[in-house]
């Protein structure tokens, strides 16, 4: 080799090592959190390698499918499951002792339209449905066993506004009334009795819909219906985040006796309205906005914190600001940055925050 190729080859394994060290300088989240709460994130297969994987590995203690545990992903209408994308989450998972939230059986969204109709196509009634269900967690919790630790037996079944409690307009609310959410929590107990089994749902720290939910989760409770806990998604904004209703629907699940946990944890960096005749607004990453999003987050970690007897996991929706479904949802074209990591998985100003450092 020439001289200088050979100097040119030392300098460039310089520099890796230095960026290594570098990398190696950042705390670990999951490591800062240990003995309090899990750290999770929402991860997809093809992120578990290389370095997003190491990354993935460094911080999180828990790991959620952000796609591919769901019925659209495990189920096909001629009866058979597909577990190769979900299986490659729990080998990685168990190789790196990390926790797995099961996500989701029993929802109105993402499960194939021929889950809820007989082979004719006419649509099943509550007997038949029952038994697809009960055939359905069988298959899939039997498969994962113990590797899946909680399970969000049912998704999103609270209504959004006006005066009635539950969302109507889902096929299983259709063919069972809110019965269903009772017998998806009763049929999972008695096919996984280890798993922990929670009601997962976002808007929760809105008043009217924490209401709702408190109204189910006594109704479930008053029942004996077996239900360890509430997953509150957090799917929140850093212009209405409201640090007191966080706390009062802690408090209001907490008295209840169920365990909380934070499942879908993103920090919008958008207001949440917006004119939709408008095309998109691409908000730049300014330093205001960055130091608002970190002290929105320390806000958020306080109350965290404050609970951590109440909250067994927190769960970011994705691994770093690269990764998230916010990236041109609910305008297509926006960019968002809702998490501790930027695009690059370096940490933010709000990680520093969420560490207890200013
Ligand atoms: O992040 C998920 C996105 O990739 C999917 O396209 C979307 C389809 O509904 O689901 C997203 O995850 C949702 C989660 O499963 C339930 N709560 C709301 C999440 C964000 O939409």
């Amino acid at each position: 080799m020439k001289k200088t190729a050979f100097i040119f080859v030392i300098l460039c394994a310089l520099l890796a090592l230095q960026v290594k060290a570098q990398e190696q300088e950042v705390p670990s989240l999951k490591a800062h959190f240990q003995g309090k709460f899990e750290i999770g994130a929402a991860v997809n297969p093809f992120q578990l390698r290389g370095e997003t994987g190491e990354f993935i590995a460094r911080h999180y203690s828990a790991l959620t499918a952000e796609n591919c545990m769901k019925p659209e992903a495990l189920w096909r209408p001629d009866g058979t499951f597909h577990f190769e994308q979900a299986d490659a989450l729990v080998r990685f998972a168990r190789e790196n002792g990390m926790k797995l939230r099961g996500h989701t059986l029993v929802w109105h969204s993402q499960t194939p339209r021929a889950f809820f109709q007989d082979e004719a196509g006419n649509p099943l009634e509550k007997d038949a449905l029952y038994a697809r269900m009960e055939e359905y967690m069988k298959a899939v919790m039997d498969h994962f066993g113990d590797d899946v630790w909680c399970w969000d037996v049912v998704n999103e079944a609270l209504a959004d506004w006006g005066d009635g409690v539950y969302r109507t307009q889902s096929p299983w609310f259709r063919a069972c009334g809110e019965d269903f959410i009772a017998q998806a929590f009763r049929t999972a107990r008695k096919v996984a009795p280890n798993a922990r089994l929670y009601y997962n749902d976002y808007g929760l720290i809105n008043p009217p819909k924490r209401e709702r939910a408190v109204k189910m989760l006594k109704w479930l409770k008053e029942q004996n219906v077996p239900i360890d806990g509430v997953g509150i998604q957090a799917h929140w904004n850093m212009h209405t985040f409201n640090p007191e209703e966080l706390q009062r629907t802690i408090d209001a699940f907490a008295e209840l006796g169920l365990d909380v946990q934070f499942t879908e944890m993103d920090l919008s960096v958008y207001p949440p309205r917006f004119d939709r005749s408008k095309p998109a607004e691409k908000l730049e990453y300014t330093q205001e906005i960055s130091d608002l999003q970190a002290e929105k987050y320390a806000q958020i970690f306080e109350v965290l914190n404050r609970n951590a007897d109440k909250i067994s996991c927190v769960t970011f929706w994705g691994i770093s600001d690269r990764f998230t479904w916010l990236n041109g949802f609910p305008q297509r074209g926006r960019t968002d940055h809702p998490f501790l990591f930027d695009r690059d998985g370096n940490p933010k100003p709000a990680f520093y925050r969420v560490l207890g450092e200013k």
